[in-house]
């Protein structure tokens, strides 16, 4: 990669991938883009305005940048698009196509990721193979299927150099997600910071994968950087770093505020979305294949998360 454009740079990984691809490439290297501008315009860098679902302004702003790479990550996630599940399919996949399109036509590398919202009820929960069965119950879930059917379609078919992961619940403390099923593991260290309790919106025994957004970045950096010979697979790699429960993320953070409570009021969609998603995953391809190691375990996690938490919570009283 020597010129990137990020679509859904404002969002949960945007933000992130933004600095920490400029840290690598160069500020003038990697270019922003979304539906807005990012609240701190002063300091955005290289930055447009893109609906990824008008495909003439996404191609136009690629070949003015001449960016040699799209990241797309402009999305909803799975409880929003299980809302509004017409207006996800529009911007999922209409917003997915536009991109892959664009790579195709400007010959660019490209990036999207999938989830683990790809897999379903049918799908083994335990040790999640690289390759099994992928029936979602969710719109974001089809959506993810979908894509991922389509990133191997654009490669096998027009050559284009696609690839993805399956991320799991991404963890971080820069910016807040918005609309996930895993969003309580972030929301979680906010307020034991805040207020020494949370209410979670997910039982205490459900099991979901998740990984510190510092690993996830650096997953995307790793992947697109590999050599392409030694892929097997490209669409998507099964990713992640630790599986956890409400009860165990809660006893981690117990460690360090001693007197934090956790109770439940279950909110029944974002749970039964939870309950279709595997417990953990298998993630040898993705070792074997570009060599993911992710660092964070969930005590390291809690300590770096709490850290920089309580550092904001301060810095906003
Ligand atoms: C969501 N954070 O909850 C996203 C992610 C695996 C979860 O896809 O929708």
């Amino acid at each position: 990669m020597n010129k990137i454009l990020i679509t859904g740079a404002n969002g949960q990984i945007g933000s992130e991938l933004l600095t920490h691809l400029r840290g690598i490439y160069g500020e003038d290297h990697v270019v922003g883009s979304d539906i807005r501008l990012p609240k701190n315009k002063d300091d955005a860098g290289l930055f447009e305005i893109v609906d990824v679902t008008d495909a003439h302004r996404f191609h136009a702003v690629a070949k003015e940048h001449q960016v040699d790479t799209v990241i797309h990550l402009a999305a909803l996630l799975s409880a929003t698009a299980e809302e509004n599940p017409m207006k996800a399919w529009d911007l999922n996949m209409g917003g997915l196509m536009n991109a892959l399109e664009v790579a195709r036509e400007l010959d660019l590398k490209f990036f999207t990721p999938s989830s683990i919202g790809a897999f379903g009820h049918s799908t083994p929960k335990k040790n999640t193979p690289q390759d099994t069965l992928q029936r979602p119950s969710t719109m974001y879930g089809v959506n993810k299927v979908a894509g991922e059917l389509l990133c191997d379609y654009y490669h096998q078919k027009f050559g284009v150099d696609t690839r993805s992961v399956r991320f799991p619940g991404l963890i971080s403390y820069v910016t807040p997600p918005g609309g996930g099923t895993t969003d309580y593991a972030v929301e979680i260290y906010y307020e034991a910071a805040r207020k020494g309790s949370y209410t979670s919106f997910i039982d205490e025994h459900t099991y979901m994968d998740m990984m510190y957004m510092p690993d996830a970045l650096e997953a995307i950096h790793q992947l697109m950087e590999a050599n392409p010979d030694h892929l097997v697979h490209r669409n998507a790699f099964n990713v992640s770093a630790m599986s956890f429960a409400p009860k165990g993320i809660a006893a981690e953070v117990k460690k360090h505020i001693p007197d934090f409570t956790i109770d439940y009021d279950v909110d029944p969609v974002r749970q039964a979305i939870a309950d279709s998603w595997p417990d953990n995953l298998d993630t040898s391809a993705a070792q074997e294949e570009w060599g993911f190691a992710p660092s964070y375990d969930l005590a390291s996690m809690t300590k770096d998360m709490l850290t920089h938490v309580r550092e904001k919570t301060t810095n906003s009283l």
